[in-house]
């Protein structure tokens, strides 16, 4: 006996192994899809490759790892109940409660029986007949689903650096973005750290308690501002819950990056220079990212982001007392937040311990790593063990590695072969019913990535939705719509300073990869509207096709 499925509105969900949709990934964005997709009654199957839920906060185990958005917003909002019963402990949460939180909501809404854990995705082929993907997972199975919902995570896809000697060395080697679940105890040991973005500035601080001695090895300087992190009351948690409603509504439609702050209404140069000292000086004793919305033009007018940038570096002389170490740790090849600026706790002032050096390997490169060492230019740095803070293939890494085809056999490697195309960063043309959340194109790795998941994982919802309700089968981006939305997003980028730094925004930190700016920078606010145009135009810029006859269901 057959059903009309109240998702697809079509047949196959009532049968083993067939879903309606088929989400890859149980992070943030993985949990929330099943979630709303849950509330429409349909067939759902999350595969996982972790052991557990949480997604990036899964595997980004290193010392010192937290979110650098506060607790408060850094949180879903999707359900008042758990915004309100949810207690952070400190201005950023540490990992280990932010996966805490995450295997809460999991147990809260009740995902786990949906969400099938240690399994990869492997490939997921469109069969233009059925109109149907069907998926190929790493335990061998093969199911298949009318929709598929990449929730791979732009950050998650570590990259191991291609230096020579490598698996030659004797001593342990870890990875910031796949760090054992077990204790690392670095006490009384030689460390070198490679990497200085904002793992490695994160976890520097901490290594640097328990080396013997910390070498860091670091090729581009980063701006980063003091964190301030601090333990919350009770009285502050109270206080931002009591305004979440206009906090939220905030983040969703007015904010460029997703982040509750202030938005000002003045450029740098406004000011004389003792205001505007004075002004960076009060951002940098309250800590974070929001270092960068002093003023409204520090992302587009160089001369404007050189005050901000010869603040920051005016900070780091300050800080740390030997004036070589000072100038090497200062950023002189790119705009302040040009690559995402970093928050730390102590990091410039972790550079003043005596076991701590700082090796550039920009002026000394490294040549080799040794079965004890790391061999540069200029000598040999004897170490116990390394920790590679190098970095992600972000925002398109994780879609790769599964071997995705849509019409005509046509990879999406192959058709990203020059950079990620999408419209809207949502759905790529081409891969009919195959949707992106937080896909290039789209605000992303820009904004508090919690805003722009669920900002997706809505839309995608009510697009499916809209789909049944409508009796359509299939979906995808027209090609005219997706050239245009990929110049826009281009042509965005150009107007501020992002494209002057080589950045994994960019695609820079990965040898052979194409250097095209991938998140939408218009802001998350603008963006929304245009989404939501999109849809209520009834998804303007999309091809839908009607369900066959021969697909509706015969006999119930
Ligand atoms: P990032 O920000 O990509 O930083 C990686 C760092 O590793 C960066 O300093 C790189 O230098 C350096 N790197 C990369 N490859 C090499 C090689 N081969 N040799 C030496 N140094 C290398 O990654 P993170 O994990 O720190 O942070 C990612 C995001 O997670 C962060 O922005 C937050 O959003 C959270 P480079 O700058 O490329 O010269």
């Amino acid at each position: 006996m057959s059903a009309v499925h109240p998702v697809s509105g079509n047949c196959h969900a009532a049968s083993a192994g067939a879903y309606d949709v088929v989400v890859v990934g149980a992070g943030f964005a993985g949990m929330y899809m099943l979630h709303r997709l849950r509330g429409q009654g349909g067939s759902v199957r999350v595969y996982e490759q972790g052991g557990d839920v949480g997604g990036t906060w899964y595997w980004n185990r290193y010392p010192g790892a937290r979110c650098d958005v506060e607790s408060m917003q850094y949180s879903y909002s999707f359900s008042e109940e758990l915004q309100q019963e949810w207690n952070w402990s400190e201005r950023y949460a540490p990992q280990p409660e932010i996966l805490k939180y995450a295997n809460h909501v999991a147990d809260r809404f009740d995902l786990r029986s949906d969400i099938q854990l240690n399994t990869r995705v492997d490939r997921a082929v469109f069969d233009e007949a059925t109109r149907l993907w069907s998926v190929t997972t790493s335990d061998g199975k093969n199911v298949t689903a009318k929709y598929v919902v990449l929730a791979t995570g732009c950050l998650s896809n570590a990259r191991m650096p291609d230096i020579k000697g490598l698996p030659d060395f004797k001593g342990k080697v870890y990875h910031t973005g796949r760090w054992p679940h077990e204790p690392v105890d670095f006490t009384g040991l030689r460390v070198g750290v490679i990497g200085t973005g904002s793992s490695g500035i994160q976890s520097v601080p901490i290594i640097a308690e328990q080396a013997s001695q910390l070498t860091v090895f670091q090729r581009t300087p980063n701006f980063s501002i003091p964190a301030r992190n601090a333990l919350l009351t009770a009285e502050e948690r109270e206080a931002y819950r009591a305004k979440y409603p206009e906090i939220r509504r905030f983040a969703r439609e007015e904010a460029r990056n997703g982040i509750y702050t202030e938005m000002p209404d003045r450029g740098a140069l406004d000011d004389g220079d003792n205001v505007r000292r004075s002004k960076y000086q009060a951002r940098w004793e309250r800590g974070g990212l929001t270092f960068m919305s002093v003023y409204n033009n520090l992302g587009v007018d160089k001369a404007a982001n050189d005050t901000a940038a010869d603040f920051v570096r005016d900070k780091i002389a300050e800080i740390v007392r030997d004036p070589e170490t000072a100038k090497r740790l200062q950023p002189n090849n790119h705009p302040i937040g040009s690559k995402r600026i970093c928050i730390d706790t102590d990091y410039f002032a972790t550079f003043n311990r005596p076991n701590v050096a700082l090796v550039d390997i920009r002026t000394n490169p490294i040549e080799e790593i040794t079965a004890n060492a790391v061999r540069t230019k200029a000598g040999d740095y004897e170490v116990d063990a390394l920790v590679l803070a190098t970095g992600f293939d972000a925002m398109t890494g994780s879609v790769a590695k599964i071997d995705i085809r849509g019409r005509d056999g046509q990879t999406l490697n192959q058709k990203w072969a020059e950079g990620p195309k999408t419209y809207l960063g949502l759905m790529s043309a081409g891969f009919p019913n195959l949707f992106i959340i937080t896909g290039p194109g789209s605000p992303s790795v820009l904004s508090n990535m919690i805003v722009s998941i669920e900002q997706h994982v809505d839309w995608i919802t009510g697009c499916i939705v809209y789909m049944r309700a409508h009796g359509l089968d299939t979906m995808e981006a027209k090609p005219n719509a997706e050239d245009k939305w990929v110049a826009h997003v281009n042509e965005v980028a150009q107007t501020t300073l992002y494209p002057q730094a080589n950045s994994w925004y960019m695609g820079a930190n990965i040898p052979g990869k194409p250097q095209i700016f991938m998140p939408y920078i218009g802001g998350v606010g603008v963006y929304r509207q245009i989404c939501n145009d999109v849809a209520s135009k009834g998804y303007e810029g999309f091809a839908m096709t009607a369900a066959e006859p021969a697909q509706q269901c015969a006999a119930s």
